[in-house]
C-alpha cells in the first residue's frame, strides 16, 4: 500500500491534558487507552502522541532525559505496549514525537558532556568559550548574540568548565551536535528501538534546526530586538538534507507502512519540496508555519486581525508548490497554537458554524489533515485572568522579559491571552462535570469553564455537532478519492470574505465555498455552468437545493461542498451528510 497516509487523518494527543487515568491531575497512558473508542468513533487513522518520555517537564516533555522509557507521570513501558496494541486492534496507527534537536540538561549524555572538557561526550553538544577578549560570565560575553526562542540569550555558562553551551530553546534544552557522527548513530539506534517495538512513525520536532552553520556567526539585530536573528544559521542548515537522507537509510529503509512528518519552523515551499520528494528519500511531509504566522505583526507576540486574502495566498502557494512533487500536511491547531475557532473563527455566536467551516476548508485541501485534541469539539481559547493562570515556559519567560524591559504588563497579558500556547493546553472537555471528566483530582492547569456547554458527551449525542461534522469530513476523505488525490485550484483569490476552491480527480470535481465572516454575502460562482446540477455533499446549514449555481447567497460562516461527476458516473452514491 503506497502512500496510505494521503487518505488518512491524524489525531494529535497532548498527553498531559487528554485524560487522567490515576487521578493525579495530569493526563496519562491509562487515560488515553480508556478513550480509544472515542477516537475510533471519530474515525481517525493515526494517533500522534506528544512526548511521554522521562523528562523534568521544563518544556512540558519536549525536554527529554531518557529516550527509551516512559515518564512515571504518564505510565510505564508495559502500559505503553498495551496502548500500542489497543491502537492497532482498532485499525489505527501510532506515531511518536521525536525530539532530537536537543535533550534535557538532565539527560545522561549532557550530564557526561558537561563533566569536563575532556569527556568523550563533550563534543555531543555545542560548547564554546566566552567571546574573544571577554571573561566568561561578563555581560555580553556569550559566544555570539543569538537569542533563545524562549527569551534570554541562547547560551548558558557552565561553571564547571567555564564554557557556554547552546540552547535554542530553554536553558534546560541543550542542542545536540549533529556534526558528530556518534550523536547521529545514537539517535538512529533509538529510533529503530521504537520501530522494532511496533510504532508506526515519527513526528520530528524542529527537525530542520539540526544542522547549524558551524562557525555560529552573530545574527542581524532587528529594530526593537534584544538579540541577533539566528534563523539564517540554523533553519534548513548546510547539511540538513544529508542528515535526513542518512536517517532515512539508517532507520526507515526496508520498513513498510510508516509515516514521517518533520516540524519545520521557517521552512520555505522550495525546501519543503526537497524534504518531501519521494525520490529523495527524506520525509513524507512537513509542518510549515507561514499560515499560523499570518496574524502576527512584528513579533510572535504582536497579534493582528486575520486578512483572509493573506491566508488564502499562503495556503494557495503551498498547494501549488507541492502539487506535482511532495505532499502537504494540513493543520490549524497543535499544542503550540491558540485554538482556531477563537483565532480565525467566531467563538461566540457562531462558534459551531465557524468551527465546522474551518474544519471543512482545511480537510478539503490537498494534504494530510491533523486534528488537535478538542478541535473536533470546537474548543476555544481560555479565559486566563492573570499571569498566574499560565504554565507554559515560553509564555512565562516572555512575560518576565517583556515586563522587565519596560512593557506594560496589561498589554503583555492581553497578547498572551490571544496567542499563548496554554490556550491549547487546557484539559480536554469530556463532559459537564466539575473537571470536565478529565480528572478526579486537581487539574494541573484550569479547565475551561465553558466545558459546561462544550464537551464530548454533548457533541456525541448531537448529530449536528462539530464532532459529527469532523467525523463526516474524515469519512469523506475515506470514500471520495478526489479529496485525497484531486488537484487543487484556488477560486476568488482576491475575495476578502469567501474562501473558495475546486478539486478535480478523474471525472469527479468538488467545489468548496466558505464564508469566513459573520456577514452574509452573495458570490458569483466562477465558471458556474460547470457546477449546474452539482450535488451538495457536505454543509453546515440546511440548503434549499432548488436555486441555480450562478449566484449563491452564503449565510454567516456558511460552508458548502459540492460534487459533480462526469455523465457516466452516478451522482447519488457516497452521500456523507444529511445537512440540517
Ligand atoms: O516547537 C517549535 C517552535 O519553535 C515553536 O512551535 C514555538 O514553540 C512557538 O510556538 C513559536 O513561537 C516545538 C514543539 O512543538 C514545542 O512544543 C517545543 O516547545 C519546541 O519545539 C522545543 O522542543
Amino acid at each position: 500500500m503506497q502512500q496510505w497516509w494521503k487518505e488518512s487523518v491524524v489525531y494529535q494527543i497532548w498527553p498531559r491534558s487528554f485524560a487522567d487515568g490515576d487521578g493525579d491531575g495530569i493526563g496519562d497512558l491509562g487515560g488515553i487507552t480508556s478513550r480509544l473508542d472515542y477516537l475510533a468513533t471519530l474515525g481517525v487513522d493515526v494517533v500522534w502522541l506528544s512526548p511521554i518520555y522521562p523528562s523534568p517537564q521544563d518544556d512540558a516533555g519536549y525536554d527529554i532525559s531518557d529516550y527509551q522509557d516512559i515518564d512515571p507521570t504518564f505510565g510505564s513501558v508495559e502500559q505503553f505496549d498495551a496502548l500500542l496494541a489497543a491502537v492497532h486492534e482498532r485499525g489505527m496507527k501510532l506515531v511518536m514525537d521525536l525530539v532530537v534537536n536537543h535533550t534535557s540538561d538532565e539527560h545522561p549524555w549532557f550530564v557526561e558532556s558537561r563533566a569536563s572538557k575532556g569527556n568523550p561526550k563533550r563534543n555531543w553538544y555545542w560548547w564554546r568559550p566566552a567571546r574573544e577578549g571577554m571573561n566568561a560570565g561578563d555581560p555580553g560575553a556569550e559566544p555570539n548574540n543569538w537569542g533563545s526562542i524562549f527569551s534570554g540569550p541562547a547560551w548558558e555558562l557552565d561553571e564547571t568548565t567555564g564554557e557556554y553551551y547552546l540552547h535554542l530553546f530553554s536553558r534546560k534544552q541543550p542542542d545536540l551536535n549533529w556534526e558528530n557522527p556518534e550523536v547521529r548513530q545514537a539517535v538512529y539506534a533509538m529510533m529503530r528501538w521504537w520501530l522494532d517495538r511496533g510504532v508506526d512513525g515519527f513526528r520530528m520536532d524542529v527537525i530542520n534546526f539540526i544542522s547549524k552553520v558551524t562557525s555560529l556567526p552573530d545574527g542581524h539585530v532587528h529594530d526593537g530586538s534584544l538579540y541577533g536573528d539566528a534563523m539564517p544559521y540554523f533553519v534548513d542548515g548546510p547539511r540538513i538534507h544529508e542528515f535526513i537522507q542518512e536517517m532515512h537509510r539508517e532507520v526507515f529503509a526496508g520498513r513498510e507502512g510508516l509515516i514521517t512528518v518533520g516540524e519545520m519552523p521557517g521552512v520555505t515551499v522550495e525546501e519543503a519540496r526537497l524534504y518531501t520528494d519521494p525520490a529523495r528519500r527524506e520525509l513524507d511531509m512537513v509542518f510549515q508555519f507561514e499560515h499560523v504566522q499570518v496574524d502576527h505583526g512584528e513579533t510572535r507576540w504582536d497579534p493582528r486581525p486575520l486578512r483572509l486574502r493573506d491566508l488564502k495566498a499562503i495556503l494557495g502557494r503551498w498547494q501549488a508548490g507541492l502539487a506535482k512533487v511532495g505532499w502537504n500536511s494540513l493543520y490549524w491547531n497543535n499544542h503550540d497554537q491558540p485554538r482556531v475557532v477563537s483565532r480565525f473563527g467566531d467563538d461566540g455566536e457562531h462558534r459551531v458554524r465557524s468551527a465546522k467551516l474551518l474544519g471543512t476548508v482545511l480537510h478539503l485541501h490537498r494534504g494530510t489533515p491533523y486534528i488537535y485534541q478538542g478541535e473536533e469539539l470546537g474548543m476555544t481559547n481560555a479565559p486566563f485572568a492573570s499571569i498566574d493562570d499560565f504554565r507554559d515556559i515560553q509564555s512565562l519567560n516572555h512575560y518576565a522579559e517583556a515586563v522587565s524591559t519596560g512593557a506594560d504588563p496589561k498589554a503583555v497579558l492581553a497578547a498572551l491571552r490571544v496567542l499563548s500556547r496554554d490556550n491549547a493546553r487546557t484539559p480536554m472537555q469530556w463532559d459537564d462535570t466539575e473537571n470536565a471528566g478529565f480528572t478526579t483530582g486537581t487539574p494541573w492547569i484550569a479547565v475551561n469553564p465553558n466545558h459546561k456547554g462544550i464537551n464530548a458527551q454533548t457533541e456525541l449525542a448531537d448529530e449536528d455537532s462539530v464532532f459529527h461534522h469532523y467525523r463526516r469530513l474524515i469519512e469523506l476523505r475515506h470514500t471520495e478519492p478526489a479529496v485525497a488525490h484531486g488537484d487543487f485550484r484556488m477560486l476568488l483569490a482576491d475575495h476578502e470574505q469567501v474562501y473558495a476552491f475546486a478539486r478535480r480527480y478523474g471525472s469527479t470535481e468538488l467545489l468548496v465555498l466558505a464564508n469566513f465572516s459573520g456577514e452574509p454575502t452573495t458570490i458569483e460562482v466562477p465558471d458556474a455552468g460547470r457546477w449546474q446540477g452539482a450535488e451538495l455533499i457536505l454543509a453546515n446549514y440546511a440548503v434549499d437545493a432548488t436555486g441555480g449555481m450562478r449566484h449563491l447567497a452564503l449565510r454567516p460562516w456558511e460552508a458548502r461542498v459540492y460534487r459533480v461527476r462526469s455523465p457516466l458516473g452516478s451522482t447519488k452514491d457516497n452521500i456523507v451528510t444529511n445537512p440540517s
